[in-house]
């Protein structure tokens, strides 16, 4: 069995509730910060441990939390992004649900650390039931003394609260969270400024993700250096996998960041193969804005070696698969998917969730979904494959936020890796329409 930190007392009846919580160990961290750290030792820990941002980008933690400004008498906010939209991820909601002290107790001891005295979670506005849950354990960790004014006599104040968004998925950008949070509407801002430096209110702000926030506790409990001996290399700790697809077992993992993607597929432990002995066809390692990955790549680097389940070997230096660990959304598509249909579905949910700010993306992502409507229902020709190559081309780099990069990686993956595929419903018209009708398969 793999090594846990997040999910160890996952199984624990009532471990939602605080006295559960507490009664397994929950809060120690807390207390051996409030007693006996300062917030720079706090955050000396967290850059020993190698934490990157759980969220997508992979940022290294302790790095952000340094870039945090600190003008005199200006106000710091923790921003937690709970937002989690991203076609395939779901981990973020079973913490949430399941441990939401666990998140709670991070957000404490990371708002100690950068001297924020208030912190508010921003949670996808789909995820209606776990307000709740988190209001739940805001109140319970209150009454226990571990928010309100004055947290067990340090002289240490902080507020929690929890903001709904509104359905919109590029409120997962930290600058359109931001200004949704602000109560206007979630237009991504350019940066520089980033939000370390003008954030909320125009204040200095970090925003994190949820699993990174709740990551802050193992590292205290256990210390930065041992939490960096999980996991290899650059990668290291453990990280929620949420999977999906055409698994056995869809479900959220938590792995070490040391095991290979064979073993994450195949094994009881996690995936346990793929139903129907069917034959594995792609992935998509990291949520849906990563690149797809066909079979061959995904198992094996160029080398021959065993391609891991790390930042570093799923992006291969950014050469051989091209794709990205991601938010850990991994989507698994057996040999009876249609690539250009799978394509196609994602380039309508980028069309309808670009906030229309920049051209490239607004107009680029609705071309897309045209196209390759067209390709997909048999109507369209091998010039529209081109033409496909060219839109996406055009939008990534071009846009004020990661947006449009998302909605373009995947189109240019997907031919690049399947091109033979765009082709077959070209030269196969009508077999291509019937496929798309639902009523013929591979
Ligand atoms: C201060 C600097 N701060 C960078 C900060 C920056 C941000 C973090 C990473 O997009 C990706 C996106 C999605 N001074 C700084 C600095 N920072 N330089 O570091 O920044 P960045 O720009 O690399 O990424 P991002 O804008 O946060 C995130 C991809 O993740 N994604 C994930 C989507 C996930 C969800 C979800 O449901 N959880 O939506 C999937 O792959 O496409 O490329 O905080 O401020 N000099
Ligand atoms: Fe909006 Fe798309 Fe531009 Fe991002 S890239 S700011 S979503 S139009």
């Amino acid at each position: 069995m793999g090594r846990k930190l997040l999910l160890d007392k996952a199984h624990i009846e009532g471990i939602r509730y605080y006295k559960t919580y507490r009664d397994n160990g929950g809060y120690a961290a807390a207390e051996k910060v409030l007693k006996n750290m300062s917030p720079d030792q706090v955050v000396e820990e967290v850059k020993k441990s190698g934490l990157r941002g759980r969220g997508g980008a992979g940022f290294p933690t302790g790095l952000k939390w340094s870039f945090l400004a600190k003008p005199e008498g200006v106000p710091r906010y923790l921003v937690c992004n709970a937002d989690e939209s991203e076609p395939g991820t779901f981990k973020d909601r079973y913490l949430m649900e399941f441990i939401p002290h666990l998140l709670i107790e991070g957000l404490l001891i990371s708002s100690f650390a950068l001297g924020a005295n208030t912190t508010y979670i921003y949670i996808r506005g789909e995820y209606a039931w776990i307000p709740d849950i988190l209001e739940q354990a805001i109140s319970e960790a209150k009454e226990a003394g571990w928010l309100g004014k004055n947290i067990q006599g340090t002289g240490f104040d902080l507020e929690i609260y929890v903001q709904r968004g509104a359905g919109a998925y590029i409120c997962g950008e930290e600058t359109a969270l931001i200004e949704s949070l602000e109560g206007k509407r979630g237009n991504p801002r350019i940066k520089p400024p980033f939000p370390a430096v003008k954030g909320l209110y125009q204040c200095p702000t970090v925003v994190n993700n949820v699993e990174t926030l709740a990551t802050v506790v193992p590292i205290i409990n256990i210390g930065g250096e041992e939490y960096a001996k999980y996991g290899t290399g650059k990668s290291t700790g453990t990280k929620l996998i949420s999977a999906c697809g055409n698994i056995n077992k869809p479900g959220v993992y938590e792995i070490e960041m040391n095991i290979s993607v064979e073993e994450f597929i195949y094994s009881e432990e996690y995936c346990g193969g793929i139903p129907n002995g069917k034959r594995l066809k792609a992935c998509i390692p990291g949520g849906s804005s990563v690149p797809i990955v066909p079979a061959n790549l995904l198992l094996k680097t160029a080398k021959g070696e065993a391609r891991m389940m790390t930042y570093e070997s799923l992006s291969d230096g950014g050469f051989a698969t091209g794709t990205m660990m991601g938010s850990g959304g991994f989507i698994v598509l057996d040999e009876d998917q249609c690539v250009v249909r799978h394509t196609m579905t994602l380039a309508r949910f980028y069309h309808h969730e670009s906030c229309g700010q920049c051209s490239p993306c607004r107009e680029g992502t609705g071309w897309m979904e045209k196209v390759l409507k067209k390709i997909e229902t048999g109507k369209g020709t091998l010039e529209d494959i081109d033409l496909l190559w060219d839109i996406q081309r055009r939008i990534e780099g071009n846009t004020i936020c990661p947006l449009g990069d998302a909605a373009a990686w995947p189109v240019a993956a997907a031919i690049r890796h399947f091109r033979d595929e765009f082709e077959w419903h070209v030269t196969h018209p009508e077999e291509a329409q019937l496929r798309s009708f639902g009523l013929a398969h591979y």
